[in-house]
């Protein structure tokens, strides 16, 4: 069943006081949570959640930025869970985020936009895992 993502607070979110703001938000769309924790990435485990990026103009800033200070992990359950997640969050770019979305509200530029949520189910397994080791996916 195709029916979690991933989902990552990040540390300019936490800066402000915005994780309640953001739960408030997530299970008001109707997600459940099925893993959570407050963390911080080292900057070789930001090196490698970011691999994907590890070619572009931004990763050194990207590494830097996400390993600054902690962020709140999770693993969320609902029916479409990614695609849903997505448009809760809205676009990369909160300037292109539509009305309402957590990154509208809460994030100031692309570079540091809020919120992570999973792009595909198999990356949702990935992200996931790569947190919760001991979490049963399936
Ligand atoms: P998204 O899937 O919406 O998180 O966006 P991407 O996977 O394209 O980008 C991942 C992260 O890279 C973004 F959250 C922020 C960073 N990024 C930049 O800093 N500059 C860019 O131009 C694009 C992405």
């Amino acid at each position: 069943m195709e029916n979690i993502t991933f989902m990552m607070i990040k540390p300019d979110a936490v800066e402000n006081g915005f994780i309640g703001n953001i739960i408030e938000k997530v299970t008001s769309a109707g997600f459940k949570f099925k893993a959570l924790k407050l963390t911080q990435l080292s900057k070789k485990n930001a090196e490698k959640f970011y691999k994907i990026h590890k070619d572009k103009l931004f990763y050194e800033d990207l590494v830097k930025f996400i390993s600054r200070s902690p962020i709140l992990v999770a693993v969320l359950e609902k029916e479409n869970a990614v695609s849903d997640f997505r448009t809760l969050i809205g676009a990369t770019n909160p300037n292109d985020a539509a009305e309402g979305t957590i990154r509208r509200l809460y994030a100031k530029s692309v570079g540091e936009n809020a919120v992570h949520g999973s792009d595909s189910h198999e990356n949702a397994l990935i992200e996931s895992s790569f947190h919760f080791a001991s979490v049963d996916l399936y």
